[in-house]
């Protein structure tokens, strides 16, 4: 047990210096790359809008970023641009680095700014964005497997409501801050989102 736990951990530590060579590598292309790539591939099931354009193809995610930390939870951030001209909601996300991924929104409470899932998930207007940031909307990491490493590029997945997913990535840094408390989070009480 002992030895595996130490080899995963070597592991891990090379992924993670891998990842920062490519981070910043990747930085620069970043803004541009992230339009809609080829993931949208399942050709539309549930009829989607009146273009025929799936939801994920036309929503563009920028400036990507997560907060690294060693703990148990994390947030991402980023902007969300709607490019058509139909309402689109984000059902789901999903990463491999956490067992479970929300959707939060931030509001006050008792005690200060309490964050909580975001019901329904998060809506873009037709033509309009959603800006994620830290206080605010945001992807929270609820479950993470290893610590999130300066640099580290996060892979996520977005599922939207006509069942159409995208890939999009987030590149961790150092950020202090974002400690809203999570609502009904036991062991959560001071998260990291
Ligand atoms: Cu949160």
């Amino acid at each position: 047990m002992r030895t595996n736990t130490r080899t995963t951990r070597t592991a891990l530590a090379a992924v993670a210096t891998l990842a920062l060579a490519l981070g910043a590598a990747a930085c620069a292309e970043d803004t541009t790359d992230t339009t809609s790539g080829p993931s949208n591939a399942p050709a539309a099931t549930s009829q989607p809008n009146d273009g025929g354009a799936s939801e994920a193809s036309v929503v563009v995610f920028q400036n990507g970023w997560a907060k690294a930390t060693d703990g148990e939870m994390s947030g991402a951030f980023g902007t969300l641009r709607n490019t058509g001209d139909v309402e689109v909601r984000i059902t789901g996300v999903t990463s491999p680095i956490s067992q479970r991924v929300e959707m939060h929104e931030t509001v006050p409470g008792a005690s200060g700014m309490m964050m909580q899932e975001k019901e329904g998930g998060f809506v873009l207007p037709a033509g309009g964005e959603l800006v994620l940031e830290p206080g605010k909307d945001h992807i929270m990491f609820m479950d993470l497997t290893a610590p999130i490493t300066t640099g580290q590029v996060i892979p996520l997945v977005l599922t939207f409501d006509d069942g159409t997913e995208q890939d999009i990535s987030v590149t961790a840094r150092d950020f202090k801050g974002g400690d809203e408390k999570y609502v009904g989070g036991e062991e959560g009480a001071n998260s990291d989102g």
